[in-house]
């Protein structure tokens, strides 16, 4: 299926007269001749009439490896007689080719320097792709990697590692983390020679694959009884599974495991804990150099919504906090970036900086489940941002982890992501992860910039883009709230969908009161958090207005840090919010004829559904607190 090439392509430089380029690179890896390539094709679309020579030319790029502190650095320095590129690797390399291409778009051939060594370690996207090309909370059309049992390689997967490795994602977990319908196979043999094309594809773009593995794969793959962690067949079982599929696919980065959550297998079956089950695979891998991504997402899913003393926002805390320094050094505990699930506002997870014994990622959503579903615009980059800098009592967020994975919010929709602004978190995520100094302004600035062409469209579409992450949290859920959506599919509002079910997603809204307690006096999750931050949740005083109703359970006319009273907060804000989301539409409106048809229509689309969405929240929502309060608003505007 067509596919666009997003921030990759470019429009020709005008008013240079360069006829001649020459290349030369002294590294002989398969990431760098991915840069040569990369150089070659990107230089042409900016200079197409151009020939490459060796010798005496126009224009000239150099590049080779130097000593760096990482060999994922680099550093390229350009003017308009040619560029330095030097990596510490053929990575570092390819890198820099990136970082060059992306200054010559963005600036012409003027001068221009720049030297990084990657923030984060690890940058990873995971793909919740299912093997019949479904993809779970997907909503960019179907997947790119799967179809009908069967593993895909064509030009858009090699688009797809180009788009990646130009903002620096290393590492992608191809499939979903459920993992189901034959996708215990893929650590079968059928699967090996596709395996391997795509990690050899991945690898010259400096990207690991990783698979998402069924803990009981000894019974569901192996035949065997038992998967339990300390049963020595069972290890055996793991330790030649994985002896054949790393010899064949070489370069496999490891595995990728979500256990004993949301009913899927796990250590606990067999009395057995987290760090039981991690190590088991850890030490199957460990001579191939492979790494295991568990997920610390472990709760307990068949609550009762009468007990109000189990916190699910507790219980990644509660299971993993106590296990701290029993991982092997190839463990890395993935933790989601909020206690819940990819709420439009939650607190940083209590296990960030609580764990300095164990390898910790950080795991964020692209996937908009929560966020408008790729139909509302909801840009992601400024709380990703927050998120990384945000402090932990023991260091930023960013201080504490070896990396952060991403769940994909890609497809196989022309434009990769369903909705086209879409794509500024994708190109987003991975700029950030790589050079967490940037402000998400620069980074959504760079975007428009690399995407339109059109002064105006570029204006306009960053403005909405920056404020897009309120006015969405505006007419949804307000305070910290969260979970008022439609059970299942999670889109629409429901304030009472998620009340009297088991899955732990309570607001507790009465005539009176609403949020959950969750200071010393109920459940105690705010005392998991190191100091100051204890102090600063665990009262309605000092708690961030944004938060209140995440950890208090307070009265509606409880006044806010703003000076509003809870109830007129809700009512403002989701009144606001609609305003702002058709302001956006009118926006966009004007920028008929400043972008291409495709562009302009697919976001017209989505900006009439937004809006006819917002307009369904803003009234359910305060109809819902109007009619369980029956406090008025102050302004007597129409509420139903
Ligand atoms: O956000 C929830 C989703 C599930 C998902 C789960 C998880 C892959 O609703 O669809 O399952 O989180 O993160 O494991």
């Amino acid at each position: 299926m067509e596919h666009s090439a997003l921030w990759l392509k470019a429009q020709p430089l005008s008013g240079c007269g360069i006829r001649s380029i020459s290349i030369v690179c002294t590294d002989h890896t398969p990431q760098s001749s991915a840069a040569v390539w990369e150089l070659r094709s990107g230089l042409t679309e900016l200079f197409p009439k151009v020939a490459f020579v060796t010798g005496q030319a126009d224009y000239f790029v150099k590049m080779k490896v130097k000593k760096f502190t990482s060999p994922e650095s680099y550093s390229v320095t350009s003017d308009e007689n040619g560029a330095f590129v030097t990596g510490g690797s053929g990575v570092g390399i390819l890198y820099g080719v990136f970082a060059l291409l992306r200054g010559l778009r963005l600036g012409g051939l003027g001068r221009f320097s720049e030297s990084i060594t990657p923030s984060q370690p690890l940058r990873m996207l995971d793909h919740w792709d299912n093997l019949d090309g479904s993809i779970e909370r997907g909503y960019s059309g179907r997947s790119f990697f799967f179809r009908d049992g069967e593993l895909l390689i064509n030009e858009r997967t090699v688009t797809y590692a180009r788009l990646l490795s130009s903002v620096g994602i290393n590492a992608c977990a191809i499939n979903n983390v459920n993992v189901r319908d034959g996708a215990q196979m893929l650590i079968t043999e059928k699967f090996f020679p596709r395996l391997s094309a795509l990690c050899d594809l991945f690898g010259r773009y400096g990207i690991k694959l990783f698979l998402s593995v069924d803990f009981s794969a000894p019974m569901s793959v192996g035949g065997l009884a038992t998967s339990d962690p300390l049963d020595r067949e069972v290890q055996a079982w793991w330790s030649e599974r994985c002896a054949k599929l790393f010899r064949r696919v070489n370069g496999l980065g490891g595995f990728l495991v979500k256990a004993d959550s949301e009913r899927q297998p796990g250590p606990y079956a067999y009395g057995r804990d987290h760090a039981d089950g991690a190590n088991l695979l850890a030490r199957a891998i460990a001579p191939y150099g492979g790494r295991v991504i568990w997920r610390a997402f472990v709760y307990n899913c068949s609550q009762d919504w009468r007990d109000r003393t189990t916190d699910r926002a507790r219980s990644a805390y509660d299971c993993f906090k106590p296990l701290d320094g029993k991982f092997d050094e190839n463990v890395i505990l993935q933790v989601k970036n909020g206690p819940m699930d990819f709420q439009v506002r939650e607190p940083v997870h209590p296990l960030f900086g609580a764990m300095p014994n164990t390898n910790i990622m950080a795991e964020v959503q692209l996937a908009q489940e929560y966020t408008g579903q790729q139909k509302h615009v909801c840009c992601l980059v400024p709380s990703f941002c927050a998120f990384f800098r945000h402090e932990t009592g023991r260091g930023t967020v960013s201080e504490n982890v070896c990396g952060t994975a991403a769940v994909s919010n890609t497809g196989d929709d022309f434009c990769w992501t369903g909705s086209e602004l879409a794509a500024a978190n994708l190109y987003g995520f991975g700029r950030l992860t790589f050079d967490g100094s940037l402000s998400p302004e620069r980074i959504i600035a760079e975007w428009c910039a690399l995407t339109f062409s059109d002064e105006t469209a570029r204006r306009v579409i960053a403005e909405i883009l920056l404020r897009s992450h309120k006015a969405y949290e505006d007419y949804t859920a307000p305070l910290g709230l969260g979970w008022l959506c439609k059970p299942n599919h999670h889109y629409g509002p429901d304030p009472w969908g998620y009340e009297f079910d088991r899955w732990g997603t309570y607001n507790r809204a009465d005539r009176d009161c609403v949020g959950v307690d969750r200071s010393a006096s109920g459940t105690g999750y705010s005392e998991l958090y190191a100091e100051p931050l204890a102090n600063v949740f665990g009262s309605p005083e000092t708690c961030p207005d944004e938060l209140l109703l995440f950890f208090h359970r307070v009265p509606y006319t409880h006044r806010l840090h703003s000076g509003k009273t809870v109830i007129q907060h809700i009512y403002d804000t989701h009144f606001e919010g609609y305003e702002q989301a058709k302001r956006f539409a009118e926006a966009w409106k004007t920028l008929e004829g400043h972008i291409d048809e495709q562009t302009f229509a697919n976001g017209s689309e989505r900006f009439a559904e937004q809006l006819r969405s917002a307009a369904e929240w803003r009234d359910v929502i305060n109809s819902f607190f109007h009619r369980l309060s029956g406090i008025d608003d102050e302004q007597n505007r129409q509420i139903y």
